[in-house]
């Protein structure tokens, strides 16, 4: 693990065996103290790319991030994103806001941070991302979050992000996607299955997973998220990176 990534050294890395025994019912996916407590293991077994995503905030923030600005990371989970913003400020006098709704995440995110030594302050918010107010913003961050928030409230949210950010400001928006396509979709639903089992889980925890999610983590086409991102009123927008069907746009203000 390279020493520059630095969040290795700041999340527990307890490994994700949440699924991996049968289970009776499958209660719908929630970021409790379970999932919190093994975050880090599941997500970069769970999402190609992760990593690269996460290093790659810190360059984006190098490049947009503003003098006397907000910057947001919304569904911060355990702060991955949030230090590498920190990691990435060239500029003063700046402020992260990063929030998350599950308390146990946020609880651990603080702890993060505070073991964290780069001097931007961060706040960690334990609130729904839809009741939070986006104010002179230079660097927004959805690393597969807005996945979570029902689809009809997601134009709602992305205007709200567009009206609080500054000119010049970028969004960062990460999502899982599906593919208008029905044999390309199948295809990269199978690969990344079998990144999952090269990644060391098993057949019964990527189905079961897969069961937990299903009404929890609505993906769309990346068409879909263009043409929502062009209506907030964002000018600039395209992709930057994807692994299988697991995708990141920058949409410029
Ligand atoms: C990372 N960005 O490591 N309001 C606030 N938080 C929410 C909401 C909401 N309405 N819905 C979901 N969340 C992180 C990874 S994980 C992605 C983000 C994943 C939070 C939820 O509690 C969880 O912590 C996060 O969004 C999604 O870069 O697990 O696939």
């Amino acid at each position: 693990m390279p020493v520059s990534s630095g969040f290795c050294y700041v999340f527990p890395m307890d490994k994700d065996q949440i699924y991996s025994d049968s289970l009776a019912n499958i209660a719908d996916f929630s970021f409790d103290a379970q999932v919190a407590d093994v975050f880090t293991d599941m997500i970069e077994r769970s999402v190609p790319g992760y990593r690269a995503i996460i290093t790659m905030i810190e360059t984006l923030t190098e490049h947009y991030a503003q003098p006397s600005s907000n910057l947001y990371d919304l569904g911060c989970s355990l702060g991955a994103s949030t230090l590498s913003m920190r990691r990435g400020m060239a500029v003063d006098d700046c402020r992260i806001i990063s929030v998350d709704n599950s308390d146990a995440m946020v609880k651990r995110c603080r702890k993060a941070m505070d073991r964290d030594l780069r001097d931007t302050p961060v706040e960690v918010v334990c609130d729904d991302i839809r009741n939070v107010e986006i104010d002179n913003a230079s660097v927004v961050v959805l690393n597969f979050t807005l996945q979570f928030i029902p689809p009809e409230e997601r134009l709602r949210l992305l205007e709200k992000i567009y009206q609080g950010m500054c000119l010049g400001g970028v969004l960062i928006l990460s999502e899982k996607v599906v593919f208008p396509d029905e044999h390309l979709n199948g295809l990269l639903r199978d690969i990344h299955h079998d990144f999952k089992r090269a990644h060391g889980y098993s057949d019964l925890e990527v189905s079961q997973k897969r069961s937990a999610l299903e009404n929890v983590l609505i993906p769309e086409t990346t068409a879909t998220h263009r043409e929502r991102l062009a209506q907030a009123g964002f000018a600039s927008v395209d992709v930057w990176f994807q692994c299988f069907n697991f995708m990141s746009m920058l949409a410029v203000k």
